[in-house]
């Protein structure tokens, strides 16, 4: 399997972010990106290469310009506002209040945001646009014929949504991928989110249509981050209705829970049949996770693996969470492996 990777990752590389109440050093920092590429490279997965770039076309296709405008220019407000620390929003409009665009930087920010844990630093809007050409190059590698690719996608972006980032997600890549598909003649794509958390925004992005079916095994929002998206009744509305799939689980659940859902989502994909599957892979489900309360084990990666390559697709993995450093080039890693021998 080839891997798709961008040293523009490292652009992005927030100093610290609000966690447990306090400032504290960033979960998701560069050193991840670097310990799944020398796995990658130690295991011989495959050959390594970099993005080409397809231009905002295919991200306008999926958010809103005036977002896309925001996040290009909102370090230089930022700064042009006397700030030259990490930018982070602090007020959102809730119910009842106007969600009209403010005009000051402090305003956009929570606009086009949904939480305070994300923060935007000079090089974010370049590494952002090099993560949606890492996954698009990746999605292309599987519209061209190979059987899998992984994008190893940083910033993540299952977070977010058509007008606004969040939990370190700021351009969609999956979304913009399974568009990009659809906009090359693919009738119908399945996107699988297995990280801990809820893909809020790829669900948000295709909630009303049938042509793109999202399938998500997450941690219950009554108890987990983002907390206001991912219930099992939410399964799409209008021409969507049928195509949202949720599979919210408790804290503490292992691989026999996690992998039966696995099964039972991977046969909604099965009877829906997509010409492409995009997985949105985080493996912040793993037992040792810092933020995460899920239960598994580095071996159970390589049989979830294997049962993604039982539904017998082009599969493009793309990278979203997982913040256990130490073996999170191991578990991304025993995904990938467990496909190739499951293929
Ligand atoms: C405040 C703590 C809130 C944010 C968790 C974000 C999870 C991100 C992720 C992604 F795949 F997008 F990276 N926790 N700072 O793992 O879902
Ligand atoms: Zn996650």
């Amino acid at each position: 399997m080839l891997t798709v990777y961008s040293d523009d990752h490292r652009l992005h590389a927030a100093k610290q972010e609000l966690i447990d109440g306090t400032l504290k050093p960033a979960v998701e920092k560069p050193e991840r990106a670097d310990i799944i590429l020398s796995r990658v490279r130690e295991t011989g997965l495959g050959d390594v290469r970099d993005p080409d770039s397809f231009g905002l076309d295919p991200v306008a296709r999926v958010h809103e310009g005036r977002f896309l405008t925001f996040l290009e220019t909102a370090w230089q407000q930022w700064l042009a506002s006397g700030r030259d620390y990490e930018a982070l929003p602090l007020a959102w409009p809730v119910r009842g209040m106007r969600a009209i665009e403010p005009e000051e930087v402090d305003g956009k920010l929570s606009y086009f945001s949904f939480d305070a844990g994300t923060p935007i630093t000079a090089g974010t809007w370049a590494a952002a646009r090099a993560s949606a050409d890492v996954g698009l190059t990746a999605t292309r590698l599987v519209r061209d014929g190979a059987r899998s690719a992984f994008g190893l996608c940083r910033p993540p972006g299952h977070h977010a949504a058509t007008d606004y980032y969040g939990g370190y997600c700021f351009l969609n890549n999956a979304a913009i991928a399974a568009q990009w598909l659809r906009d090359q003649g693919a009738v119908r794509v399945s996107i699988l989110d297995i990280d801990y958390h809820h893909g809020n925004g790829t669900q948000s992005i295709f909630y009303s249509r049938s042509d793109v079916q999202f399938v998500s095994l997450h941690a219950t929002p009554r108890q987990e981050y983002p907390f206001f998206l991912g219930y099992s009744d939410e399964i799409g509305q209008g021409a969507g209705e049928g195509f949202n799939v949720n599979y919210p689980f408790e804290w503490g659940i292992g691989f026999d829970q996690w992998g039966k859902a696995l099964g039972d989502a991977l046969n909604e994909i099965s009877y829906y049949g997509p010409e492409v599957l995009i997985v949105s892979l985080g493996v912040d489900t793993f037992e040792k996770d810092p933020i995460s309360q899920f239960k598994l084990k580095s071996a159970d990666f390589i049989e979830a693996g294997r049962m993604i390559a039982g539904l017998n697709k082009p599969t493009v993995f793309m990278m979203e969470g997982g913040y256990a450093v130490e073996e999170l080039g191991i578990n991304t890693v025993n995904v990938l492996s467990g496909f190739e021998e499951g293929a």
